[in-house]
């Protein structure tokens, strides 16, 4: 028995018995491994969603990046130093784990620098302010920890364990956030005013990190059906609305939607209309930066040739060193 719908990178149709048996595994819980039969529809599921991961990680060293050498303190300068490493590291554990599935980082990296591959949305607003240091810190780290805490269950063993070292270290990343929008809260005035416009411009953008809306998430049904997503884009926006709202109230500063409210029924806060139109817009190419973070990316990618092509040569060396030993 043949299934209609899933068919292989052949386009031929997989066997039913073995949907089956996949699906049962991912009911059980049990962990798909690298060499385990899978899906070519799961595999190239998970490829899409990993390497737009991994991206982002990449990317989004370069709106902090770019406050580096403008900390206010070298305390300051030492600790985002160490949090843009951290986001390389997180690259990197992903790519790896994306590799495990028959693809290479060539690959990955050449879908990236041809504008095939997404990133997050996020990552393509500027940082104008030290205060949107903190923003990020705060809002976006905080957003990314509801979004891959489940992606610690997720169904794929490599990525799901990729996620429980990246989520610690995010959760530190968000404290550092916070403590900074606490010390410009508690500031002076320019300082909360710095504070709240920072703010201001995050936290809708911020919302945007957990895709579209429901009715229009086209691989979410799937995704959890299959354990690649724990939980639906707006469960986790509502998650993460519910707990940064009184962050912000503690903060002393207002969450720039005048439509939010608590309502009791649901235990949880309603909101504002997202900007969908921006947000489309920003995820095809247009929004404020993609132009600079993508021109920034292929000019560090050209400048670090020297470096892949001396690691081939390393290894050619060694290669050869072992040859003649053996
Ligand atoms: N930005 O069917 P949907 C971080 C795309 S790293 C851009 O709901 P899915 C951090 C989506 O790819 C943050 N594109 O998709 C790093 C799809 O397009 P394609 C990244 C987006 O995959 C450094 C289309 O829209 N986190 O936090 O089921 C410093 C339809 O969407 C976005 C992850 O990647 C977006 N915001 O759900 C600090 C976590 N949203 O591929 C922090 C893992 C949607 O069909 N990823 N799209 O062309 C996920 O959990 C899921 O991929 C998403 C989207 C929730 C993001």
């Amino acid at each position: 028995m043949y299934s209609q719908g899933l068919t292989d990178a052949k386009g031929s149709e997989e066997p039913q018995e073995l949907l089956d048996a996949f699906q049962k595994k991912i009911d059980a819980e049990i962990k798909i491994e690298p060499r385990d039969w899978m899906p070519e529809a799961y595999r190239k599921t998970l490829i899409r969603q990993m390497s737009q991961h991994a991206h982002s990680e990449i990317v989004g060293q370069l709106p902090e990046g770019n406050w580096i050498t403008r900390a206010p303190t070298l305390k300051r300068k030492m600790i985002l130093l160490a949090k843009v490493q951290d986001e390389a590291g997180h690259g990197l554990y992903i790519y790896s784990a994306t590799e495990t599935l028959g693809v290479s980082r060539e690959q990955l990296t050449t879908e990236l620098l041809t504008g095939q591959a997404k990133y997050s949305s996020i990552f393509n607003y500027p940082t104008t302010s030290w205060a949107d240091i903190g923003a990020i810190g705060w809002l976006v780290d905080g957003a990314a920890i509801m979004n891959q805490v489940p992606l610690c269950r997720a169904s794929y063993g490599p990525y799901a364990r990729s996620m429980v070292r990246i989520c610690k270290e995010e959760s530190f990343h968000q404290r550092q956030g916070y403590e900074i929008m606490t010390v410009l809260a508690r500031g002076s005035e320019a300082q909360k005013i710095m504070a709240q416009k920072a703010l201001n411009r995050f936290w809708w953008p911020s919302l945007m990190m957990f895709g579209p809306s429901d009715k229009d998430s086209k691989h979410s049904e799937q995704s959890m059906k299959w354990k690649i997503k724990r939980f639906s884009n707006d469960d986790l926006r509502q998650k993460f609305i519910d707990a940064t709202v009184p962050q912000a109230e503690h903060l002393g500063l207002t969450i720039p939607d005048p439509e939010l409210k608590w309502n009791d029924d649901k235990q949880g806060y309603d909101h504002g209309e997202i900007n969908w139109d921006e947000f489309m817009n920003v995820i095809k190419g247009h929004g404020p930066c993609n132009h600079q973070r993508m021109q920034a990316r292929i000019k560090a990618h050209e400048e670090g040739a020297w470096v892949r092509d001396a690691v081939e040569v390393y290894q050619a060396n060694q290669q050869k060193i072992k040859e003649e030993a053996a």
